[in-house]
């Protein structure tokens, strides 16, 4: 759905989460401060979330795979003379959204709310994460570039200056290390000296003429949803959801001309994507430098990891193995609660004899046991998947399945849910949030264990 500024969840009277949410909301008027909204917008994986975290003092859901976010969340910072409303995206690789977390950010974006963007880039692969910044350069909207994981650019033999790149792209560049918290008072202070309503200089990407062309055949109509020249260049690269909103909001006769225009014009698709990639070249080629060729540990390790065969073997052994060392675990500590109760029975029922002490030695005691064994057994489990996806290990799974699980109608982000299957089918169906289309979501669910 297309998000409206001035539509809110309907709240309830006296429930106290409303009550609080609705003085959040309006804390901007309660207090006569200025209230910014700011977008936290990025690829997956950059570190959006952990950046929602440090600014705001929440407590995201961050992980080492893409796909976590996969809704808006909100939190607000009061700074001075300002509250800066800010708003944590699922990732999304450019505006044309392919799958519904890109699509709600998208729309987020396009729809005018945010009055500033961050956009994050990963300082480790700035050539593939700035694709979606030189899309938002096109837009009025003031932009921050966060240049997170320098420290990860650092380690893999890269040097970003962050001077150089700010004056090749013309918008304002905080280096930051968000895991470490270094650079999040940087972001703040960018934030407070910008004036979201004074438009910002920037060398924005130079679109083919033909774009400002089909841009005046759309005529503004008032019920078009998007700004004119970004509809103009989605529908040129062929973006379903737009193609759609543009020919229902253009008259018969209208939506004729435009078809006509990009059928004679099918080649302009390519030229976009060019001058972006040039944009993008220009800049990194300025400010980026590799300053050793080096191989980084995690290179190293994805040739095996990542190989055809022996990543799939690997990974086929290491998800059953990593279960049996949880429960084994769980066992040799949860268990040994377990024990000492069914052991301890008889002498509970020797200290008080009668009903007492049968329902504590037949009852209670064993319960306790065999809660304490299950909570041990899934904390562990749980405390071994956690590493394994913080160090990016289950992403790399979804990597390696992704084409087998597709041929069953599934996708590469089953595969984490699959695998929570075999401990919690709760919790797995919950994970299936991540998963891209409503079709593998259900595929995914049916084939849980
Ligand atoms: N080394 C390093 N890791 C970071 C940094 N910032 C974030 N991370 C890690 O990168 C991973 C991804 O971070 P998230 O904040 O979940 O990324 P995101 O952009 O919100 O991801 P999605 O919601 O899936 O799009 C996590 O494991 C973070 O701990 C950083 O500056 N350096
Ligand atoms: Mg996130």
């Amino acid at each position: 759905m297309y998000p409206d500024k001035n539509k809110s969840r309907p709240e309830c009277e006296g429930c106290y989460s409303c009550e609080r949410r609705s003085v959040e909301k309006n804390i901007g008027a309660v207090t006569g401060k200025e209230e910014i909204t700011v977008a936290l917008a990025g690829q997956p994986n950059t570190g959006k979330s952990t950046i929602f975290n440090r600014l705001t003092g929440l407590n995201q859901k961050v992980g080492n795979w893409p796909g976590k976010t996969v809704d808006r969340k909100e939190g607000r910072v009061v700074r001075g003379d300002r509250v800066y409303r800010l708003v944590d995206l699922p990732g999304t690789y450019g505006l044309t959204a392919n799958s519904v977390e890109e699509e709600i950010a998208r729309d987020y974006i396009v729809s005018g709310d945010p009055d500033v963007v961050v956009a994050v880039v990963n300082a480790a692969s700035v050539e593939r994460s700035i694709y979606l910044a030189s899309e938002l350069a096109g837009f009025k909207v003031p932009i921050v570039i966060a240049l997170n994981m320098m420290d990860v650019a650092e380690q893999e033999g890269r040097r970003v200056d962050a001077r150089r790149f700010s004056a090749a792209i013309g918008l304002p560049v905080v280096p930051m290390t968000a895991s470490m918290n270094q650079g999040v008072d940087q972001i703040f202070e960018t934030l407070d000296a910008m004036d979201p309503q004074h438009p910002q200089e920037r060398n924005s990407v130079e679109l083919p003429s033909e774009v400002s062309r089909l841009a005046e055949l759309l005529d503004s109509p008032s019920s078009l949803p998007y700004p004119k020249e970004w509809a103009a260049s989605k529908l040129i690269e062929g973006d379903y959801k737009v193609t759609r909103a543009v020919k229902n909001a253009l008259k018969d006769g209208k939506w004729q001309a435009v078809e006509t225009f990009l059928s004679g014009h099918k080649e302009v698709a390519n030229a976009i994507i060019r001058m972006r990639q040039q944009w993008i070249d220009e800049a990194c080629r300025k400010a980026v430098e590799n300053v050793k060729a080096c191989r980084s540990p995690s290179e190293k390790w994805d040739r095996i990891f990542l190989h055809p065969l022996w990543g799939r073997l690997v990974a086929f052994l290491a998800i059953p193995l990593s279960a049996l060392t949880g429960i084994l675990l769980g066992m040799f500590t949860g268990g040994q609660a377990l024990y000492a109760a069914l052991e301890g029975g008889p002498k509970i029922k020797a200290a008080w004899p009668g009903m007492m002490g049968s329902m504590m030695a037949d009852g209670l005691a064993p319960a306790l046991g065999w809660i304490t064994a299950l909570v041990c057994i899934i904390g562990f489990i749980y405390a071994i998947f956690y590493f394994l996806e913080d160090i990016g290990y289950l992403a790399r799974i979804s990597f390696l399945t992704d084409t087998f699980l597709r041929r069953i109608g599934a996708g590469g982000k089953s595969a984490i849910p699959l695998m929570l299957g075999l401990m919690c089918n709760t919790v797995a169906i919950a994970g299936t949030r991540v998963v891209e289309t409503r079709r593998q979501r259900l595929v995914t669910i049916v084939m849980l264990p």
